[in-house]
């Protein structure tokens, strides 16, 4: 990977260990090696290390003019940066070399970096994977995003209540990054817009009196696996500009300009930490707008830079790929950019926009659909209403053509949502510009068609296709489970890690009795990290003998933890009873952050924190049951979980769930799934088959047609173990001190209006954990289905998904 080429000489650097005592020396400031220093340190040199074939990189893809792909996206959950960058560098040993002369091992360090939580969950860590993917497979990638200084916030569980508290992950610095100011670009904000005629009579609108922004590009290195491409993650900072800043001077107003400052840098002080809606925000917009005009300023910049100002083949190299609507704002300034700036004519500009745009679609929850009021566009992003306008007029045209004489059709379908305060669908932009518009497992994108976009696929059937996720088998197998992947590589050789599909062979080694054994043993231990962390962080024992039943994710009612939590009340109440007869020992464990201001999933972890105290403080529950929150789940957690656990839970209400990708690190990892026919389950439950999934619940079709005539009380009544649980719940039991807490839980659970429907699963999922508890008892059965689940998990790589993106979307 360090082949240099004849007129491109580089001075070697230091061998990673020589690099490492130099920043300790001139970086350690108490001198001894704080850990944190010393990843400061290490994390230097490995930056260092991958300084040449960063610049390889980018200038190979200017020299060959490699068609680009910019994955524009609000959400980047890159999680740690050093196992990774160690494994696909190679550079595990060295490390480990150079931090022989400190007490203090290579893990230690790993677990001193700060989590990078540029991301709520599902959709900015998806991002990351795919970055690593895309070096991988030597594909020309650039991942554009905001540089928060306030990441993910973290959470802390007090008096079973969620508490958020800031994520100042900058505090130390970020080693990984490259300050790169020549590349800093203005972003426009307010004003308003004029228009003139130039001397060949053409009228033209110029955006003028507006406020501007500097966006200062920071540049993340993303190392491919051992290939020696290092491609970028450009995250943008908002600072204010010199101009700004001297015409308030100027006026001898200081405190304005001071306070105008903090204004400018204010939008990308924080990440919005709703995983489903952000209910309109100002500094949302502006944070999205942010991000795409100085992301394409910048691509448009690099084009001129090399072919001037003919746009001519512009589309051919250059592909956006929108994650989710949040960077749709991108479509209207890439037309402001090519016809205000650049001068070109509106069908031009617009033949190159809808060419080079495509839109990924993550979510079927229609509030989750952004959409922003006119007025508030129209103060702060003038010119682009204008433009979202004008792309609106002539694409009614179209949708009037289709459907000649309905008007019905026309307000449906159009960009702006009329009525008295009117909004722009931003997703209806999306689709009405890109080539491409992909859902993310084909429950999902079969949804997206016949359901919430179904007009849209009525009008360009051939933009519409699937991309289920995948994730990274670099972080998600080969270093966050490193015993396993030592097994593995045993058997199988190492060519499984750039390709998935190896691990098939997997199903041979299914009778073999020492393979078998060792399998056990690698989980076995995993479980013991994973129950350290759970005594650590929730001071519960877990034992890891019994059964590891995990959910972790973002709480939300259509994930439906309460499912899982009235399962593990139906237990403690069966244990009371006496009926342990056929009870497998279980620890069960939960984990993940509310939005703060979504009450009912707030409700849902103290309801949780509630239930567990109840059920760890009894000691006869004890032998046969424990129960955990975890506080503060994030990729860095979630490393040590998906290893150490036996049954993942993946029990959202059918048709909710886009795809979910933490089921897939489970089954990676050898967990067995329990879970409904929602998102990507669909895929792996084919892939593993039925005898290796423990599948329950109404699918998509029959909870749509159950909602018309759903009588949750009638289900309740007619099935006794939710009888008793729901009795056990309104008693006040798990609130003694906090009485009524729970009532609206309660009367979601009970209400006809339940869109999760909560109990209409529920007998079905008992019955499932009887069958989990069952196949448990035979471990031998259990872990040659275990083998199994790993072994068709290739399909579920992010390598794989990122062959259908380049293939079928990119045509890199
Ligand atoms: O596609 C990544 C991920 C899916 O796996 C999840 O199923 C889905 O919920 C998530 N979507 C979002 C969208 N949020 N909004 N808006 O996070 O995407």
């Amino acid at each position: 990977s360090k082949s240099k080429t004849a007129h491109e000489p580089c001075e070697p650097c230091d061998a990673l260990p020589a690099s490492f005592t130099r920043h300790v020396r001139y970086g350690l400031s108490r001198g001894e090696g704080a850990r944190g220093e010393l990843f400061q340190a290490l994390a230097l040199s490995v930056k260092e290390q991958m300084l040449d074939d960063w610049r390889e990189t980018r200038i190979k893809d200017s020299r060959y003019d490699n068609k680009q792909v910019a994955y524009l996206s609000l959400e980047f959950l890159m999680g740690r940066t050093l196992g990774n960058a160690l494994l696909n560098l190679e550079l595990e040993q060295d490390s480990r070399e150079a931090l022989s002369h400190y007490s203090v091992s290579l893990e230690e360090i790993e677990e001193a970096e700060h989590d990078a939580g540029l991301g709520n969950g599902g959709l900015g860590r998806l991002a990351a994977c795919f970055l690593d993917s895309c070096a991988s497979m030597d594909l020309s990638v650039t991942g554009y995003g905001i540089r928060y200084e306030y990441g993910m916030f973290a959470q802390k569980i007090v008096d079973g209540y969620q508490v958020e508290r800031p994520d100042r992950w900058l505090r130390e610095g970020n080693p990984w990054e490259v300050r790169v100011p020549h590349h800093n670009v203005t972003v426009k904000f307010f004003g308003h817009t004029e228009s003139y005629v130039d001397k060949q009579g053409r009228r033209h609108m110029i955006w003028v009196d507006t406020q501007d922004v500097l966006a200062v590009a920071y540049d993340m290195p993303v190392p491919g696996y051992r290939n020696g491409r290092v491609n970028s993650l450009r995250l943008w900072k908002a600072e204010a500009t010199d101009d700004f800043d001297l015409a308030e001077f100027n006026q001898g107003d200081y405190t304005e300009a001071v306070a105008r400052k903090n204004l400018a840098e204010q939008i990308t002080m924080v990440l919005y930490p709703n995983d489903a809606s952000e209910n309109g925000k100002e500094l949302r917009l502006r944070q999205q707008y942010f991000l795409s005009s100085a992301s394409l300023q910048a691509i448009l910049k690099r084009w001129v830079h090399h072919h001037g100002n003919d746009f001519t083949h512009f589309a051919e190299k250059n592909v956006m790929q929108l994650n989710d609507t949040h960077p749709s704002i991108a479509v209207p300034e890439l037309m402001r950019l090519l016809v205000d700036e650049y001068g070109l004519e509106w069908d031009a500009a617009w033949a190159i926009t809808s060419h080079t745009m495509a839109y990924t679609n993550h979510t079927l929850l229609p509030e989750a659909l952004e959409r922003w009021p006119v007025r508030m566009m129209a103060l702060m992003l003038p010119r682009i209403l204008e433009i979202i306008y004008e792309i609106n007029a002539r694409y009614l045209d179209l949708v009037a053509h289709h459907w000649p004489g309905d008007g019905a059709k026309l307000a449906s379908m159009s960009i702006i949502q009329d009525g008295p305060d009117p909004h722009v669908r931003m997703a209806y932009l999306a689709i009405v510009a890109s080539f491409s518009v992909n859902g993310v497992a084909a429950l999902h994108t079969q949804l997206l068609k016949s359901g919430l976009f179904k007009d849209f696929y009525s009008l360009w059937p051939e933009k519409f296709n699937n991309r289920t996720n995948g994730v990274t088998p670099r972080r998600w197998l080969a270093h966050c489970n490193p015993s396993l992947a030592k097994l593995l590589t045993n058997h199988l050789g190492k060519g499984w890690v750039t390709d998935l599909s190896q691990l098939t062979a997997l199903n041979a080694l299914t009778q073999d009795a020492s393979f078998i054994q060792k399998w056990r043993e690698v989980k076995q231990a995993n479980k013991a990290v994973l129950a350290k962390m759970i005594a650590k962080e929730c001071g519960v024992e877990f034992d890891p003998s019994m059964l590891f039943d995990v959910q972790v994710k973002r709480i939300h009612e259509y994930k439906r933890q309460l499912l899982n939590i009235l399962h593990v009340i139906h237990l403690y109440h069966q244990i009371q009873q006496g009926h342990t007869e056929h009870l497998v020992p279980r620890c069960v464990l939960i984990g993940g952050k509310a939005a703060p201001g979504y009450f009912m999933a707030k409700l849902i972890i103290k309801l949780a924190s509630n239930v567990a105290h109840m059920v760890n403080c009894d000691p006869v529950v004890a032998p046969y049951l424990r129960f955990a929150f975890l506080p503060n789940y994030n990729v860095s957690a979630m490393e040590k979980i998906c290893p150490g656990t036996d049954v993942s839970e993946q029990i959202s209400t059918a048709g909710k769930e886009a795809s979910g990708t933490g089921n897939m690190k489970f089954m990676m990892n050898g967990a067995l799934t329990i879970g409904t026919l929602d998102g990507a389950n669909i895929e792996m439950l084919e892939e593993v088959g039925e005898d290796n999934f423990f599948l329950f619940g109404l699918n998509a079709e029959q909870v749509s047609q159950m909602r018309c005539d759903y009588q949750p009380q009638r289900i309740i009544a007619e099935s006794q173990a939710l009888s008793e649980v729901m009795a056990l719940l309104k008693s006040g039991h798990f609130n003694l001190l906090e009485p009524g807490i729970f009532d609206s839980i309660i009367a979601s659970i009970e209400s006809a209006d339940d869109q999760w429907m909560t109990a209409a699963d529920f007998d079905s999922y008992r019955l499932a954990q009887e069958a989990v508890a069952k196949a448990y008892k035979n471990p031998k059965k259990w872990t040659q289905m275990s083998i199994r689940n790993t072994a068709a998990s290739g399909r579920f790589s992010s390598d794989v998904t990122i062959a259908g993106y380049r293939d079928d979307i990119w045509k890199l």
